[in-house]
């Protein structure tokens, strides 16, 4: 029997130390520990949303197979965070500058709600930084509970 290959989509963001570097390290380490990357939008330079800092991120997004479940793509990309150096993560809707945050958006067509993950990610269609570089890659895509398509939630809020 063959696994099940699951598409994810994920959302990638770095505002400190060298950006560029450590998006491409973390792409690296995901594609090695979790699965090909078909699909990777540009870099986008944004300001920090949510709070205050005067460092800029990088944001993109990817997409990719895996055979792993939701959770063990959390815990690999929980580990591929820390082994970059994150070192604090946001409580309570608190945000810091970060060395690399890795969000799953999406996975496959479901939707998971636990304390521990939240498919699709809670805040996406409100996040420009995350929408953007998303419409590069899946424009046509809908996401669970949604009528609109990735395209025209980004149009909705610019
Ligand atoms: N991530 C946040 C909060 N604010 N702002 C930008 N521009 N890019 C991010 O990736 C980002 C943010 C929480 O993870
Ligand atoms: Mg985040
Ligand atoms: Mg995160």
């Amino acid at each position: 029997m063959t696994a099940q290959v699951h598409k994810v989509y994920l959302s990638l963001g770095s505002n400190q130390g060298n950006r560029q570097q450590n998006l491409n390290r973390a792409i690296t380490l995901i594609a090695d520990r979790i699965g090909p990357i078909t699909d990777q939008s540009d870099l986008f330079v944004t300001e920090p949303v949510g709070f205050k800092s005067t460092h800029l991120f990088n944001n993109m997004a990817i997409g990719l197979e895996t055979t792993f479940t939701a959770f063990e793509v959390l815990k690999i990309t929980q580990q591929i965070e820390k082994e970059l150096g994150r070192k604090r993560k946001s409580v309570n809707g608190i945000y810091h500058d970060r060395l690399i945050d890795i969000d799953i958006l999406l996975y496959d067509n479901e939707t998971i709600e636990t304390p521990a993950l939240t498919i699709p990610h809670p805040r996406m269609k409100e996040r420009r930084f995350v929408l953007e570089p998303l419409t590069q890659i899946a424009p046509e895509l809908i996401i669970p509970n949604e009528t609109k398509t990735i395209a025209e939630l980004l149009v909705d809020i610019c």
